[in-house]
């Protein structure tokens, strides 16, 4: 298939922490990597999302005395669920994957910079209303397309596919391409969610 110039591929979170030995690790969340790369050789436009908290992030259980990691509490932005201290700023934890092999990419995003709030959506943060500029830079390259692939499809990938359809863009999730971390239910609800939204659910086998 013949990919249009207007089309992106956003590869999310695909970080040491989220794959196998890491922090926060994805079951078979390496398993993804080759097929990411075959997958990104056919996109001119390919973006990448990476998970960046500073030490003591609000998302971190260790921030939060008396609460473990998969907790949920309240935040003053809404329910946030606790995670291991995972993809802290400039450590090794936090590099891309090394077998992911996408020299063509021209943005790196970075989310969840902010110690107070967090972000699983590349386009959003979680108080909904802070932007990381990244529906406004497609914007001004002409892309109306967009597909995702990464980690984890629950979580980071579902909200960045819901945000970029709620920007008006064509959204498709490649689901072979993802993984998912499944905590009580979440992969089930997250596929509900995004074919509500009208999000397209793709293997990679229509694109390659
Ligand atoms: C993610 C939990 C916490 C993700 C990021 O990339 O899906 N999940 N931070
Ligand atoms: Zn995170």
């Amino acid at each position: 298939m013949a990919i249009s110039s207007r089309t992106a591929l956003l590869v999310i979170d695909v970080q040491n922490d989220f794959t196998p030995g890491g922090q926060l690790a994805v079951p078979e969340g390496d398993l993804i990597v080759p097929l990411i790369n075959r997958l990104a050789r056919q996109f001119t436009q390919v973006v990448m999302a990476q998970d960046w908290h500073p030490t003591g992030h609000a998302s971190f259980a260790s921030s939060h005395p008396g609460h473990q990691p998969y907790d949920v509490i309240q935040l003053p932005y809404g329910e946030q669920t606790l995670w291991p201290d995972h993809c802290v700023q400039s450590t090794a934890g936090a590099e891309f994957h090394r077998g992911l092999d996408l020299p063509h990419a021209q943005l790196i995003i970075r989310k969840g910079c902010n110690p107070d709030i967090d972000s699983y959506s590349a386009f959003l943060e979680a108080d909904r209303r802070t932007t990381t500029g990244l529906a406004g830079y497609l914007k001004e390259r002409g892309i109306d397309t967009v597909y995702m692939v990464g980690l984890a499809l629950d979580f980071c990938v579902m909200f960045s596919a819901l945000d970029a359809r709620a920007a008006g863009f064509n959204t498709y999730v490649v689901l072979d391409a993802c993984r998912a971390i499944d905590l009580n239910g979440s992969l089930a609800t997250a596929i509900e969610r995004m074919q509500d939204a009208g999000v397209g659910l793709i293997q990679s086998t229509e694109l390659i």
